[in-house]
């Protein structure tokens, strides 16, 4: 006979999504979903991702989302708890038009400077928390994606733009972290994924584990990882976390 899961309330497991819980931008498949519905019978579950709620529910599909007590989407700015949304922050009211401007203003041109294999459409997508940018655009194919993310290995197209922002936005409160294959994220500095350990703390868990696959420095799991409030744990690939939450939950 199987042995009967028990509920641990006090334990919350906390997973980001491209990398982690899916392939970067790809749909879960039914292993993982079957995992996820597995271990929501023994503790609390959540995701923190970096992208856009649209994004998250896209690619973790209705029922994996419904079972969740926590979804964190643009690193806790846009979350919903027990499926009911709460407060949400907004990035241009904190920042303010005239610097988002000169910020944009900067991006496009640096972007505009710069040779890659494609470039296609939505070099900036302006989200509720954060700026999302990319220099080939959101609106490349999946053979694009692919290819830029090849060039970016060997090229740091990304790293380069990071450092250059770095230096010229000094000092004006901004935060930037490398989470995907194509894009990186900008938003006002402590508002990366540590943002969510805020809300959860209100529920009082006594343990809050963290499974996230960008845990370097400038990788956006890094700061949630490395955070006294979690026990992190690094994974390769979507593979490596369920093998890992395997061994540590059944
Ligand atoms: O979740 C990680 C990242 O996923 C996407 O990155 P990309 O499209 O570059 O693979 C973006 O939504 C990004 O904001 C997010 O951090
Ligand atoms: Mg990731």
């Amino acid at each position: 006979m199987g042995e009967e899961a028990v509920l641990d309330s006090s334990v919350l497991c906390l997973f980001d999504v491209d990398g982690t819980l899916t392939a970067a931008r790809q749909r879960v498949t039914p292993d993982m979903a079957g995992l996820l519905k597995r271990l929501g019978s023994r503790v609390r579950i959540g995701v923190v991702g970096g992208s856009d709620l649209d994004k998250i529910k896209e690619q973790l599909g209705d029922d994996v989302i419904q079972s969740l007590d926590y979804v964190f989407a643009e690193n806790g700015l846009v979350a919903l708890r027990n499926g009911e949304p709460l407060p949400v922050q907004s990035i241009e009211a904190h920042m303010g038009e005239e610097f988002l401007q000169e910020f944009t203003n900067f991006c496009l041109d640096y972007m505009a400077k710069i040779k890659l294999p494609k470039k296609r459409g939505t070099f900036i997508e302006f989200r509720k928390g954060m700026l999302n940018v990319s220099p080939i655009g959101r609106s490349c194919t999946q053979d694009e994606r692919v290819e830029f993310s090849e060039f970016d290995k060997t090229e740091r197209i990304r790293e380069k733009f990071v450092s250059v922002l770095r230096e010229e936005f000094k000092g004006k409160g901004l935060s930037f972290s490398i989470g995907g294959e194509i894009s990186f994220d900008v938003f006002p500095d402590g508002w990366d994924k540590r943002y969510c350990l805020g809300i959860v703390e209100k529920d009082n868990f006594s343990t809050v584990h963290f499974f996230g696959n960008q845990t370097k420095p400038g990788g956006n799991d890094h700061e949630i990882y490395s955070d006294l409030r979690t026990i992190g744990h690094e994974v390769s690939c979507p593979e490596d976390t369920r093998k890992l939450c395997q061994q540590l939950f059944f």
